[in-house]
């Protein structure tokens, strides 16, 4: 199984979308391991697109991403990275396959809803930046018998 981080975006949360992209992943099977609502410090902000910092949109996603509360978490899953990937679509939501939650929810790929790592490496670097090893929960789901072959 892996692991992968996952973020609904400030623009997401004040446009009451939280639940239904929370449900788009728990409907596909992916398990929740950790949860949380938060403010994103500046610091933190860089320090996660550290690999944009010379890009001329780094500025104003810093801005963006620190602009209101975000909710990120912790999925598990087969192939959690690339799934919810595929998942969330193309970067530019105009550009993303029909029926992901960037096509569905977005217009503008400076507000784009959602973000989710993009290797497992980033994942673990991610999953570290955001949560200390205590808030992820280790627990069975009954259901993964349902989920998996
Ligand atoms: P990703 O989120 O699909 O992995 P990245 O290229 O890693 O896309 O870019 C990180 C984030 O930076 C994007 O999700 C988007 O919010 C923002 N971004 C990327 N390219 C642009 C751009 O050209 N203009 C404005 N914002 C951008
Ligand atoms: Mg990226």
């Amino acid at each position: 199984m892996e692991r992968t981080f996952v973020m609904v975006k400030p623009d997401g949360v004040q446009r009451n979308l939280v639940g239904n992209i929370i449900a788009c992943f728990e409907k596909k099977g992916l398990k929740i391991i950790g949860l949380k609502m938060m403010r994103i410090p500046r610091e933190l902000a860089e320090s996660h697109y550290g690999e944009h910092r010379d890009k001329p949109f780094f500025g104003p996603l810093v801005n963006y991403i620190t602009s209101g509360p975000v909710v990120a978490m912790v999925l598990e899953g087969k192939d959690a990275v690339g799934t919810v990937r595929e998942m969330m679509g193309a970067t530019n939501p105009l550009k993303a396959a029909p029926g992901t939650i960037r096509a569905t929810y977005g217009m503008d790929i400076g507000r784009n809803v959602v973000h989710g790592s993009d290797s497992p490496t980033s994942a673990e670097r991610e999953i570290n930046l955001f949560f200390r090893p205590e808030e992820l929960v280790n627990y069975q789901r009954d259901v993964d018998r349902w989920i998996y072959e």
